[in-house]
């Protein structure tokens, strides 16, 4: 554990693939997806004679890699950039599967004459704001840019309200972010001390007003990430779970509440082998498999839970053919490599 083994290729990786992973069999939409359809799935991967080709990257990798060539470019946070280039990537590829909702915020960030940034954000669903899971399926990045827990919270929540103004929206980013910085330090060792310690985080977090009201408004108990998290620690300590009580007690859809914590418990409970799946799988295949399996919102359940996965299991975990099939490996690569030196810079700088 420790920054020593801070591995961000891995999580870099892993959180663009696994999107692609189930995209390229339709697995997203489906209520639950057959786990032989899963396996045999990600069987014909390794097969590199049937040739499945480049599998192509999704919303989920297309905001990750803005979020990641943002960071790297001005060395930190910065609002303006960060929203240029969502802005930039969604009228140069509109077609990678972007929310019905969100849309219209990107439309709004390419306009020379905004002044405010979070104002598009602000404006959607009657000011509501989106608690759609937009924003935490891009939120690794700024675990692996920022070593300290205050910064990351704090960038990982202005980086989501982009685009995701409702507290239930960014906060999930805030989980997602801290679930990727507790794995990188070799949290996933203890598993339920990670949770503890996420619940320890999310609780201050959740304390806020505005996450009380917006939970009372939504018609969701306080602290509605943290109840959610009590969730995942009950199936966790039970020895059989089925995949349809997980679907109905943490949910499989597009809200950031309904897959945060799902991907979390995908993680956690593919730590152990698991009867359904193959002996020969490692943790992260077994990641993989599992979050693909309970469909739904499933690329981007997978790719968050591969986010966390890759950040404890490494690159070498990752099998060969996976990495090969995805669009913009290469590129991924590089930005592991500087992302892993502007965190050390921060690490030294204090
Ligand atoms: N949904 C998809 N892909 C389907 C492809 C649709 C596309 N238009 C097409 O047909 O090609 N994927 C994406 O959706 C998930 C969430 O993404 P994100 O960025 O959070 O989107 P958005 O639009 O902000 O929210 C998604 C929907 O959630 C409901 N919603 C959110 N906040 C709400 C609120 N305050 N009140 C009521 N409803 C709210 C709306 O239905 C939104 O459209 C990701 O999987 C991403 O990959």
């Amino acid at each position: 554990g420790g920054p020593a083994s801070f591995d961000p290729d891995s999580a870099v990786h892993c959180g663009f693939g696994a999107g692609r992973l189930a995209l390229a069999e339709n697995l997203k939409g489906a209520e639950e997806v057959p786990m032989d359809r899963v396996l045999q799935h990600l069987n014909g991967l390794e097969d590199e004679s049937r040739g499945d080709g480049i599998l192509q990257y999704s919303d989920d990798t297309a905001m990750t890699r803005c979020v990641v060539q943002s960071l790297l470019a001005r060395a930190g946070f910065d609002e303006r950039d960060m929203a240029g280039r969502f802005a930039v990537e969604y009228s140069q590829s509109p077609g990678r599967g972007y929310g019905a909702g969100v849309i219209q915020v990107l439309r709004k960030l390419a306009s020379p004459n905004l002044n405010d940034v979070f104002q598009p954000a602000q404006a959607q669903f009657s000011g509501r704001g989106s608690f759609g899971n937009g924003g935490a399926m891009r939120a690794a990045p700024f675990a692996l840019a920022f070593s300290k827990i205050a910064d990351i919270k704090r960038y990982s929540r202005l980086g989501a309200m982009l685009t995701h103004s409702c507290s239930l929206g960014y906060n999930g980013a805030v989980l997602q972010a801290l679930a990727v910085h507790l794995s990188l330090q070799g949290a996933l060792e203890q598993p339920d001390e990670f949770v503890r310690k996420l619940l320890l985080e999310m609780e201050e977090v959740e304390g806020e007003d505005v996450a009380r009201s917006d939970a009372r408004v939504l018609n969701q108990p306080e602290f509605p990430f943290c109840k959610r998290l009590h969730k995942v620690k009950d199936l966790m300590e039970r020895n059989n779970v089925s995949i349809e009580e997980v679907i109905s007690e943490l949910g499989n859809g597009i809200a950031a509440l309904h897959s945060v914590p799902t991907a979390i418990f995908c993680v956690l409970h593919c730590l152990e082998p698991r009867e359904a799946l193959p002996e020969h799988y490692g943790g992260l295949e077994r990641t993989m498999a599992y979050s693909l399996a309970l469909g739904g919102d499933t690329d981007t359940i997978a790719c968050m839970a591969g986010a966390i996965a890759g950040a404890h299991y490494g690159i070498d975990a990752i099998p060969q053919a996976w990495q090969r099939c995805c669009e913009g490996a290469e590129v991924a690569d590089i930005n592991a490599e500087r992302l892993h030196t502007l965190y050390h810079q921060a690490l030294t700088e204090g």
